[in-house]
């Protein structure tokens, strides 16, 4: 059988469980998916030297890691010719880039620092997501930021975020996109603190100073990250789960859900059901945590595909901001990007190849065996047929072929760059 025969026979399988494939792939073409920049040089950014603080961190040391503007680009575009799907950028303030020798710093940059992005997401018809960057910065002090009880300290990185209000708005006209502007700090303390509260109520103050800058609310979305723990900040997270879904709760914003930052028997996929029934619309960061905050490659595992799985179920796509957050220094980085977005990409088309409206109507008639038997049966539909026909209208590579591009890619552009 050739391709175009699997996937007819692909499309009769499946819509003998009523879900129409067809139906599935066009959906799946309108949902933009937001890809980090922060993958393609182990989140390092231009603007300073030093090494990545906050409690985060990257490992393994692969060959070829863009340390410019231009091979940052150049990179993603080389993973986005090999990823399905609708596109949106995601970056971070620290990937300003300066021309001439001018700098600004955190609290004073300006769009026009940002004006080389935009021309690379408008060519490629992306919009753009934001980040403030409360990290990897020699302002921060005693490792707090926007939580500090130094004045000084505090004004500069609520100017920070308020100046990456501006930037975000400006993003959203540019590229006619909505832009989710993510805040998130890796405030805390080692060790047992002996106020909990005191930076907590700086922390909000801080939020509500960043937002007090006018910004049309239809065109950027802010949103606020919760943490457990970070590295070096084991005991004590100022931005805890609690605190940021009370604030984004009590003011109008979104809370934005990473899977890496919960307790490791937490899952995100029950959180997204329980959040939408009451925020209009949340914002997500899917990684991949092993034991911990890891931040690898996201894979199409079991919670990936149940995260996208209640996505669409709750009939969510236009509500829920998706962006991917990883990043994994040890595998070849375009590789990784592509990996992580096919991956998810993966995750959504066989959740609209579900019998939503059929399974929660089993459950609402207590026929649970039914379900289940029905449920393990979708496991074993040709799934990678549908996807096969998916990558083919969108002109990509179905199976590992698009590793070979990656491979050339490599041997041409990135052994070329020697640290
Ligand atoms: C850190 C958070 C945060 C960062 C990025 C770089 O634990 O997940 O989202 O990964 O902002
Ligand atoms: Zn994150």
């Amino acid at each position: 059988m050739n391709q175009k025969e699997r996937y007819e026979w692909a499309r009769e399988s499946y819509a003998r469980v009523g879900v129409d494939t067809d139906a599935a792939i066009a959906r799946l073409k309108e949902i933009p998916v937001s890809l980090h920049c922060w993958q393609g040089d182990d989140v390092t950014g231009f603007d300073h030297d030093g090494p990545l603080t906050g409690g985060i961190q990257t490992t393994g040391n692969y060959p070829g890691r863009a340390r410019t503007p231009r091979e940052l680009m150049q990179d993603m575009d080389q993973a986005l010719k090999l990823m399905p799907g609708k596109k949106k950028l995601n970056l971070h303030a620290s990937y300003a880039i300066f021309e001439d020798g001018e700098y600004a710093d955190r609290d004073k940059i300006e769009p026009r620092h940002f004006a080389k992005w935009v021309e690379f997401a408008r060519e490629r018809n992306m919009g753009i997501d934001f980040n403030p960057t409360f990290f990897s910065h020699d302002k921060i002090k005693d490792g707090l930021t926007l939580t500090s009880p130094d004045e000084e300290t505090r004004k500069f990185w609520i100017d920070h975020g308020r100046a990456c209000i501006r930037i975000s708005e400006y993003f959203a006209r540019q590229t006619g996109v909505p832009c989710v502007m993510n805040i998130w700090i890796g405030d805390g303390c080692k060790d047992i603190p002996a106020d909990r509260m005191g930076p907590r109520m700086r922390y909000k103050d801080s939020i509500e100073q960043i937002l007090s800058e006018p910004y049309d609310k239809e065109l950027v979305k802010p949103c606020v990250e919760s943490k457990v723990f970070g590295i070096g900040v084991e005991s004590y997270t100022a931005g805890s789960a609690e605190f940021t879904l009370s604030f984004a709760a009590s003011h109008g914003c979104l809370p934005l859900m990473d899977n890496g930052h919960y307790h490791p028997t937490e899952m995100v996929s029950d959180k997204i059901p329980a959040l939408l029934c009451f925020f209009p619309e949340i914002a997500l960061h899917i990684t991949r945590p092993v034991r911990w905050d890891s931040d690898h490659v996201v894979l199409y595992d079991d919670e990936t595909r149940e995260m996208a799985r209640e996505i669409v179920r709750c009939d969510a796509l236009g509500r829920v901001y998706m962006a991917l957050d990883y990043f994994d220094a040890g595998i070849n980085r375009v590789a990784a990007w592509t990996v992580g977005f096919r991956s998810w990409q993966k995750a959504l088309l066989n959740a609209l190849c579900t019998p939503n409206e059929e399974f929660k109507r089993l459950q609402d008639e207590n026929r649970l065996t039914e379900l289940m038997i029905a449920q393990e049966d979708m496991k074993t539909q040709p799934f990678g047929d549908v996807w096969e026909e998916y990558c083919r209208q969108c002109g990509v590579a179905a199976g590992t072929e698009w590793f070979d591009a990656v491979r050339r890619y490599e041997e041409e552009v990135l052994s070329g760059r020697k640290d």
